[in-house]
């Protein structure tokens, strides 16, 4: 029976989608009718596009955090009192971001929902969080997000079936209502995907002779994807996967694939016996981090290695279409673009942005500095996906990490950057900082910091090439005579204040200076972007919370 609840919204005005879909405390999420006030408000808008909700599939799953599994059974509930024909839900209500994207496309269905707060800490003090990506598999656009954040301002009534949970863990179809939910294997389709780009072939010759390689799932949910992957499918050892059971509170950790957090994977790496590559994924297997011997990938030089070499990856041997970054990733891609002859598009920050250039083959590839990368194999970015680019490249080239990195920097000179990051400020006090930039930038052109002179100092807006869409306040970038750049934006996926990003860079053609230490390289336009921002004044505090 299907039960019609009414709600009053006035207590949910928070539920706009930020840069990666909603996001917030467990304990929100938690509360009546929140989750099924966002969720219907989606149907609202997806009933009221051409494509139509009715009748329709979609994919379900989440990163297997706390809540997931409560969230997936409200959620199914209403899909049968809304209509739906039916839905495809991963084995343990668990599926990977690229995953969602990937089942999408191959099943053609009308979208998907990610359960998931990517690298935000899980458990009930945690964080939680919902994305929708639309038929190309890509998360949905602004305009998207805005008609569904609308609805949920004025939603008064839900629909929701009067029915018994389903069990998540059985294999094949069970009904309810008129809906059919169909459990599936949420890696198979996938890994078959992979098996398809890459010359699994060659990788698993070089690990059969010795190569020895090191994947940090971060007990998130790429765990399962990297058993049957890289060891059912390529032959590696079984211990060579870390933290590889997902678990609701990650165990306790920070499912995010940096140096500070994948901690037990960075110390495997930087010492004598180390494999001779790691990798780690962050919570829903979207990012990725690179590591080889002793040795770190900036994310902006992996996306620029990964173009350099993407002909020796069987999917990709005719050559790339174009590339994309966003706009605070480093220009390495740039160069490598330049000299294949492509297209470079510069866009926003966070993937909707890439979607429209993969669908019109404008491009590619595309990644961003936060550790993600992708193709136009699905329209997500792809942990896993990065990690047998490598992988292949390595096995193709016979060499480590390590030398194709500094193959690559002496063929285009290296880009030192860093991000620092002042997490859950004030949020006053980062819109003060933030108009106060905004009021200099007039002011900056022409004259020199850190002994080079601006050449643009603006606010990113972005006029998409295919529909276009204008997205403006993107961010604060000041930019140099000598391609150095000092960047400024808000994150749009942190759930308490707000959380200012610096993204600072500097370029080195010189290779007898690319072993030099990145901080110091940088420190004078560091010290410029705490000038020009007062970020330290503002905020009483004189070091970042992050630096990576
Ligand atoms: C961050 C990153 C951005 C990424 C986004 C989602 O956003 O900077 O590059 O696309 O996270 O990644 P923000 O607004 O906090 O800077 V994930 O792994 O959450 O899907
Ligand atoms: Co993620």
């Amino acid at each position: 029976m299907s039960d019609i609840k009414n709600i009053n919204t006035t207590c949910f005005e928070d539920q706009r989608p930020g840069t990666s879909g909603l996001r917030k405390k467990v304990s929100v999420f938690q509360q009546p009718h929140y989750l099924e006030n966002f969720i219907q408000s989606l149907f609202n808008t997806l009933e009221g596009l051409p494509e139509k909700l009715q009748g329709k599939t979609l994919v379900l799953g989440g990163d297997g955090r706390f809540h997931n599994r409560k969230a997936i059974q409200v959620i199914v509930k209403m899909a049968a009192a809304n209509g739906l024909k039916r839905l495809l839900i991963g084995k343990g209500g668990l599926l990977s971001t690229p995953a969602v994207s990937c089942l999408i496309r191959k099943h053609q269905t009308l979208g998907g929902i990610v359960l998931s707060a990517s690298h935000n800490p899980g458990g009930p003090k945690a964080d939680f969080g919902i994305k929708y990506n639309i038929s190309n598999g890509g998360p949905a656009p602004e305009k998207i997000t805005e008609a569904l954040y609308q609805q949920t301002l004025s939603l008064q009534q839900y629909k929701i079936l009067d029915a018994p949970n389903i069990d998540l863990d059985q294999l094949g179809e069970q009904n309810i209502g008129s809906l059919c939910v169909e459990i599936i294997d949420p890696v198979e389709d996938y890994a078959n995907m992979m098996e398809a780009i890459f010359d699994f072939e060659k990788i698993r010759n070089m690990i059969s002779q010795g190569f020895r390689l090191s994947f940090d799932a971060m007990h998130a949910i790429t765990g399962p994807y990297a058993n049957e992957i890289l060891v059912n499918r390529l032959g590696a050892n079984p211990q060579s996967i870390i933290n590889g059971i997902p678990l609701t509170d990650f165990g306790g950790g920070h499912p995010d694939p940096s140096l500070d957090h994948a901690k037990e994977l960075a110390a495997q790496m930087f010492t004598e016996d180390a494999p001779d590559f790691g990798a780690a994924s962050d919570g829903d297997g979207d990012r990725n981090m690179i590591l080889g011997k002793n040795f770190f990938i900036s994310p902006s030089d992996s996306l620029a290695i990964l173009t350099a070499n993407a002909q020796l990856v069987p999917a990709y041997r005719d050559g790339l279409s174009g590339v994309a970054r966003s706009m605070p990733t480093s220009q390495a891609v740039d160069l490598v673009a330049d000299a294949l002859d492509i297209p470079c598009f510069e866009t926003p920050t966070g993937w909707k942005f890439f979607g429209n250039l993969l669908d019109s083959n404008k491009i590619t590839l595309c990644g961003e500095e936060s550790f993600g990368n992708g193709s136009n194999h699905i329209r997500e970015k792809d942990g896993l996906w990065a990690v047998l680019f490598w992988l292949n490249i390595i096995a193709s080239r016979g060499q480590n990490p390590e030398q194709i990195c500094r193959s690559h920097w002496k063929q285009f000179g290296r880009h030192y950057y860093t991000r620092h990051d002042y997490e859950a400020l004030d949020t006053d006090i980062a819109d003060i900082i933030v108009s106060s930039l905004r009021q200099q930038l007039n002011t900056l052109t022409g004259n020199s910091y850190a002994e080079r002179r601006v050449c643009l100092s603006d606010e990113f807006s972005y006029t998409d090439p295919v529909d276009h869409s204008i997205s403006s306040q993107q961010g604060i970038r000041i930019c140099f005579e000598d391609s150095a750049r000092i960047i400024f934006r808000l994150s749009g996926t942190g759930t308490s204040g707000a959380t200012l990003r610096i993204y600072i860079e500097a370029y080195e053609e010189n290779h007898d200076k690319h072993d030099l230490d990145t901080q110091f390289v940088l420190k004078s336009l560091i010290e410029t972007a705490n000038e020009l921002s007062g970020v330290q004044l503002h905020s009483k505090r004189d070091t970042p919370s992050a630096i990576t």
